[in-house]
């Protein structure tokens, strides 16, 4: 005759406490499991000083190339006089820059275009240097042999139809970046 086997199993009692013990487990886990969630999502500032510069000089860019202009080539009387090129009367904040120069007088402190500190920055400084530079000629379309980019004159700047933008980043008072470029009067 054959002998019949009993059958293994699970009681309710060994249910019941895997059910206990599951259910103590899983808040952890689930707490654990949002805070991988979280990490994985946060979004870690790129610290770059090349960044820092570029995203500046692109601002810059964007304003207008005089105080004066109001459209059209500027003639030379119309022009910021060289020692009067920064901010300009009621320009006290960036966010009230409106040309290029203006940005002579930024606050060294890496901030955004809305005046908000950049923590990831906080150990660089930013200096911004606008010069009008000598032109040799006017005859479009520009080329790099419009103008002596190397010409910036410092204590007796003529005016002229070029602006040298340099933008430099500092760290612990060193150059670590520094970007250029010019902007003419056309
Ligand atoms: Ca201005
Ligand atoms: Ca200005």
């Amino acid at each position: 005759m054959k002998k019949v086997r009993p059958q293994k199993g699970f009681t309710l009692m060994e249910l019941l406490i895997m059910i206990i013990i599951a259910g103590m487990a899983m808040p952890p886990l689930v707490a654990l499991l949002i805070l991988i969630n979280q990490e994985s999502t946060t979004i870690i500032p790129y610290v770059e000083p090349s960044v820092l510069a570029i995203q500046l000089m692109e601002e810059i860019k964007g304003k207008k190339w005089d105080e004066n202009w109001i459209g059209g080539k500027l003639e030379d009387a119309d022009k910021t006089s060289p020692g009067s090129l920064g901010a300009d009367s009621g320009e006290s904040t960036r966010t009230l820059y409106d040309d290029m120069d203006d940005y002579i007088n930024i606050n060294p402190i890496p901030q955004d275009i809305h005046g908000n500190n950049l923590p990831q920055y906080q150990d660089y400084r930013v200096t911004v240097g606008v010069y009008y530079v000598r032109g040799l000629g006017t005859t479009l379309p520009l080329n790099p042999g419009s103008f002596d980019f190397s010409s910036v004159d410092t204590t007796n700047p003529p005016v002229s139809n070029y602006k040298r933008i340099d933008v430099t980043i500092t760290k612990n008072s060193q150059v670590v970046y520094r970007v250029s470029t010019v902007a003419c009067n056309y």
